[in-house]
């Protein structure tokens, strides 16, 4: 079988493959199990995508055969992901001060990435992404971090603290050996959207295996109520080319697209955006028929842009804050429309 690339793939419009699982850590390509041509098609019916159901009405199944991956075999849901914030546990010093403590470990684990493509996938608690680790300023913080892969791993946090918690080689408790374990703690600041991911080299292997998380501290005087949702923008290289063969919002493709996010009209929408796509230089959000407040990293309360679409690079996290105006469906996805078509899409479901 020759080498085909997801690029070559795309430009050809090769006919869907044969339903064989690809085999891990195979050099041969796995079969893309959705079609190029059926997705082009689909872009210009336009309507009849989201019906609630999860079932296609005109062809919006992108898998074919409406298959999905297994979500309980994979342990992790990026519907439940979307609105899992983790608050850990927490005791009051005698300072008053909170402590907010949580229990991290590393685990190689297989997951279903796209239907019958399976990724020797490298996690944090099971998932990709990781837990979305959620706290208020000014908290001291204490992350107990377990090594159980066979892999060194660290955690790197982004935010402000000491430079011996910086999770980075080298550094501090530096790079946890198999079996090794450490405490990372500081104080949560500044306010705002930021991320954790393993800073051990080959940094790229080890972010694209999906070793990464949200990590959002609320300000101390908090935020408007909201449907609040997080989506951590990645993809996987699942051929080992150091290109992905598909993109998504927290891990599966088309998973909004499947089963649509179902959202009240008149009610304010924040979504915790955060881009850890490794070998691509950008990613991007673009939201149809409405527009959105877009706060940068989340550390000013007031927006830096009225938008429809924002690019991140890896590591750049925004949040997103808008109200639906009118019900139905309305799509989000990459404005790279190659991401798009490779899983990069979802549909809002306004009621
Ligand atoms: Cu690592």
């Amino acid at each position: 079988m020759p080498q085909l690339s997801r690029r070559r793939l795309l430009a050809a419009s090769v006919p869907a493959l044969g339903g064989a699982a690809a085999a891990l850590h195979s050099a041969v390509p796995h079969s893309h199990p959705w079609d190029p041509e059926a997705q082009a098609a689909e872009h210009s019916h336009g309507g009849g995508h989201a019906n609630g159901n999860g079932h296609a009405t005109g062809g919006h199944a992108n898998f074919r055969d409406g298959r999905t991956v297994d979500h309980r075999a994979n342990g992790f849901d990026p519907h439940e992901i979307l609105r899992d914030f983790d608050w850990g546990t927490t005791r009051r010093l005698a300072s008053g001060q909170v402590v907010r403590e949580w229990e991290l470990y590393a685990v190689d684990k297989e997951i279903e990435v796209a239907p019958g493509v399976k990724f020797a996938a490298w996690t944090y608690n099971q998932r990709i992404p990781g837990p979305t680790l959620r706290c208020r300023e000014g908290e001291r913080l204490r992350i107990s971090f377990v090594n159980g892969s066979q892999h060194p791993h660290t955690i790197h946090f982004h935010g402000i603290h000491p430079s011996e918690m910086d999770g980075v080689p080298g550094v501090g408790a530096g790079t946890i050996e198999p079996g090794g374990r450490t405490v990372y703690e500081f104080d949560a600041l500044p306010a705002g959207l930021h991320l954790y991911h393993c800073h051990v080299r080959p940094l790229a292997e080890h972010i694209a295996k999906g070793l990464y998380g949200a990590f959002i501290v609320d300000p101390a005087d908090g935020r408007e109520d909201a449907e609040e949702m997080v989506m951590v923008m990645n993809g996987f290289d699942t051929n080992f080319d150091r290109a992905n063969e598909m993109y998504a919002a927290n891990s599966i493709p088309f998973a909004y697209m499947n089963q649509p996010i179902q959202v009240a009209r008149d009610t304010l929408v924040r979504i915790y955006l955060v881009n850890v796509l490794e070998y691509d230089l950008i990613n991007s959000f673009h939201l149809h028929g409405n527009l959105f407040h877009y706060y940068p990293t989340g550390t000013s309360k007031t927006p830096s842009e009225f938008t429809d679409t924002v690019m991140l690079c890896q590591g750049q996290r925004g949040i997103l804050e808008w109200k639906f105006a009118h019900p139905g469906p309305f799509m989000f996805h990459a404005h790279q429309s190659e991401f798009t078509e490779l899983g990069w899409q979802g549909f809002f479901e306004v009621t």
